[in-house]
């Protein structure tokens, strides 16, 4: 793997190694609206600012995001299975199927690399059936109520985890 020496770079295994690793970044249903309602509880950036904010994060360590927002289930369980074997981490946030939908639960299982789960706002403090999520388990680990900043801190806590394990 080439790794621009300017950047701290991620050295990997087990992942294409020919051009810069990935990490997919998945958002679920309705974020696509972020910026347009409900700022009070999820601010008023865009999912594009939101991705941007990660990709310039990601820059820094010689790391590649992939973004990917679908309203629907099987896409994400698609674009799951599609990332291993190919993307060095994943960064999940899984909007409202956080919290039932358990294919998500069992994709992400069968993934190879490290998983962080990202929300906006914090699940915990807000409405009781928010307070599960299916996917926390199977995640490395969670960032809730941040805003923005969560895709940042989850950025660094992947390239963490990724230079452990060279
Ligand atoms: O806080 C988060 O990031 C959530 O994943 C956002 C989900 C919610 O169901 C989760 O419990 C927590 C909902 C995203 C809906 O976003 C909208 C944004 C603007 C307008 C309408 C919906």
């Amino acid at each position: 793997m080439t790794v621009d020496p300017e950047r701290r770079g991620v050295p990997l295994s087990g992942v294409d190694a020919a051009s810069p690793p990935c990490v997919l970044l998945l958002h679920g249903p309705n974020l696509n609206l972020l910026g347009t309602r409900e700022p009070e509880i999820y601010g008023t950036a865009t999912l594009g600012d939101h991705v941007a904010r990660t990709e310039q994060a990601a820059a820094e360590f010689g790391l590649t995001i992939e973004a990917i927002q679908s309203n629907h289930e099987g896409e994400l369980v698609d674009a799951i299975h599609d990332a291993r074997g190919r993307c060095a981490a994943i960064i999940i946030n899984p909007g409202a199927f956080t919290h039932y939908a358990w294919s998500l639960h069992d994709a992400l299982a069968a993934f190879e690399g490290p998983i962080v789960e990202v929300h906006l706002s914090n699940p915990n403090a807000r409405e009781p059936w928010r307070h599960t999520s299916v996917v926390a388990p199977v995640a490395s680990g969670s960032i809730v109520g941040f805003g923005g900043l969560g895709y940042e801190l989850a950025l660094r806590a992947v390239a963490a985890r990724l230079a452990e394990r060279a």
